[in-house]
C-alpha cells in the first residue's frame, strides 16, 4: 500500500490530523492498535477551548458537539470552603465547551469511516523504518497478516506509550521531565450536576473537580496518592472525602449516584524536543504530556496537527519545506507556555506531601488575587479558554532561533 501520510494512532492527534489532511486533498492511512469500541469508550478529557470547538465546527464535524456539548462562560475556584467565578467569557470574549473526548472521538471516527478514507483498527507490531530517506516505510500485522505502508511522512500519533517516539534512536530527543507526588482519580456518576460550572477546589486535604459530561452524568476528580488502588475506595469513602473538600458554607455539593466508571490518571509533565527527525513528526501525547489540571492534554494534541496539516500542504502544493522545518520551534512554542499554566494551576490548587505550611501560604496569596485583581483573573482565563493561534504563529520565527 501507498500514501502520502502515514498516521500511527487513532486518539484526537491522529483522527483530527487526517481530516485537515483529507480537505487539504492529502491522502492518509491511519493505523490503531486498539479496537475502535475501545477507543470509542476510553473517558478522558471533557473540556475544548475554544479554538479547538471552531475547529471540528470548521470541519464539518460539530452537528453533534454543538448539540450535545455544553458551552460555560465561566469556571469556579474554590477555597476556604468559599468558590469564587471565573468570568471566562466576560475577561475574554471566549468560552468553553464541555464535550467529552470519546464523543468527539466518535465523531471523528464516523466521518472518516464514512468517507472511506483508510483506518485499520486492531494492528499489530508497528514498525516505522527509512524516517531518514524520502520514502519511509511502516509495517504491521493486521488479521494475522504482515502488511505495509510506503509513504512520503509519517505522524506519530500515538500517545505517551506508542512506538513513534521510542523508534527514534536514545539522544535524538531531548526529554524534560517532572513527576508529580500524586495521581487523580477520576469518577463518573449517573447524577445530574449539581452546578452549570466546573468546580476547582483547594483544600487542605487535596484537591478536588467537579465537572460534567451531559445533564445525567456528573464527573468528579480527587486527589490521591500516586500508587493508590482506585478499587480499594468504598462509595461512602468516596463520596464522603468529596463531601469535605468541597464543604462550604453555602452548603454546595455534587449531587450522588451510581458510580458508573472509576480510573486513576498519573500526572506529569513531558516534552520532547525536536518533534521531528528526518520524516517522522511527533503530534499530540506522544511528544508531550501535560498534568490535566488545566484541561489541556487533547486540544494541545490538536493545536500540534493544526501546525502540521498546513506545513504538509506548503509542501505539496508549493515544494515549500520552510514550515516543515519550523514544525517543531512552532509547536514548542504553544507547549511550553501551555506546560507552564498546567504547572501553575497544578501547584497552586494541589497539596504536596513535602509542605511544610510554606506553599499552602503561596497557594492561598495566588488564589486570593486571582479572586481579586481582574487582571490576574485574566491571565488564568485566556490561558484557560485558549492562546489564539496567530500569536503562537508571529512567533515561531522568535523561537526558531531559540529552539
Ligand atoms: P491518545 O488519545 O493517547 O491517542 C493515541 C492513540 O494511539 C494508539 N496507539 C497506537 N496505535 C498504533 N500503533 C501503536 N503502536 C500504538 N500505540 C498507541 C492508542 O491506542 C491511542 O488510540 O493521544 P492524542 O491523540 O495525542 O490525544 C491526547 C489526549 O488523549 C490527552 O492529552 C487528553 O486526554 C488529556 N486530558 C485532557 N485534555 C484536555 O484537553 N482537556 C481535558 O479536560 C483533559 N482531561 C486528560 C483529562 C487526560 C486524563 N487522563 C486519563 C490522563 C483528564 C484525564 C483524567
Ligand atoms: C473533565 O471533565 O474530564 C476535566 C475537566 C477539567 C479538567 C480536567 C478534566 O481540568
Amino acid at each position: 500500500m501507498r500514501t502520502q501520510v502515514a498516521i500511527v494512532g487513532a486518539g484526537p492527534a491522529g483522527l483530527t490530523l487526517a481530516h485537515l489532511l483529507s480537505r487539504r486533498g492529502i491522502d492518509s492511512v491511519i493505523l490503531e492498535a486498539r479496537s475502535r469500541g475501545y477507543v470509542e469508550h476510553r473517558v478522558r478529557a471533557g473540556v475544548l477551548e475554544h479554538g479547538t470547538a471552531d475547529l471540528m465546527v470548521e470541519l464539518g464535524l460539530g452537528r453533534r458537539m454543538r448539540s450535545e456539548g455544553m458551552v460555560h462562560r465561566g469556571i469556579e475556584l474554590r477555597f476556604d470552603g468559599v468558590s469564587h467565578r471565573i468570568d471566562l467569557a466576560g475577561l475574554t470574549g471566549r468560552s468553553i465547551t464541555v464535550y467529552g473526548q470519546q464523543e468527539l472521538v466518535k465523531d471523528l471516527i464516523a466521518a472518516r469511516v464514512e468517507s472511506g478514507a483508510p483506518l485499520h483498527f486492531d494492528v499489530g507490531k508497528v514498525g516505522i523504518e527509512g524516517i531518514e530517506s524520502d520514502a519511509p516505510l511502516v509495517h504491521y500485522t493486521r488479521e494475522g497478516r504482515r502488511e505495509r505502508i510506503e509513504c512520503d511522512f509519517v505522524a506519530g500519533c500515538d500517545g505517551f506509550h506508542g512506538v513513534s517516539r521510542t523508534t527514534l534512536a536514545p539522544g535524538t530527543l531531548r526529554i524534560y521531565e517532572r513527576s508529580l507526588p500524586f495521581a487523580w482519580l477520576g469518577l463518573l456518576v449517573e447524577a445530574p450536576p449539581s452546578h452549570e460550572e466546573l468546580v476547582y477546589a483547594r483544600h487542605e486535604r487535596g484537591f478536588a473537580l467537579f465537572s460534567m459530561r451531559s445533564p445525567q452524568v456528573t464527573r468528579l476528580y480527587l486527589q490521591v496518592p500516586p500508587d493508590q488502588d482506585p478499587a480499594a475506595w468504598s462509595p461512602d469513602q468516596l463520596w464522603s472525602e468529596l463531601r469535605c473538600r468541597f464543604a462550604g458554607a453555602d452548603g454546595w455539593e455534587p449531587n450522588e449516584g451510581r458510580i458508573l466508571e472509576r480510573g486513576l490518571a498519573p500526572m506529569r509533565s513531558f516534552v520532547c524536543d525536536p518533534l521531528r527527525h528526518g520524516r517522522l513528526f511527533l503530534a499530540g501525547d506522544a511528544a508531550h504530556i501535560v498534568p490535566p489540571t488545566g484541561a489541556k492534554g487533547l486540544n494541545l494534541a490538536v493545536a500540534d496537527v493544526r501546525v502540521l496539516a498546513g506545513a504538509l500542504e506548503a509542501w505539496y502544493r508549493h515544494g515549500d519545506p520552510q514550515a516543515l522545518d519550523a514544525y517543531s520551534s512552532t509547536c514548542l512554542d504553544r507547549i511550553w507556555r501551555v506546560q507552564q499554566f498546567s504547572w501553575w494551576m497544578t501547584s497552586m490548587l494541589h497539596r504536596f506531601p513535602d509542605d511544610d505550611g510554606f506553599r499552602e501560604r503561596v497557594q492561598w496569596a495566588q488564589l486570593t488575587q486571582i479572586a481579586s485583581s481582574r487582571a490576574a483573573a485574566g491571565v488564568l482565563a485566556e490561558n484557560y479558554v485558549g492562546l489564539p493561534f496567530a500569536q503562537s504563529t508571529a512567533t515561531a520565527s522568535v523561537s526558531t532561533a531559540r529552539h
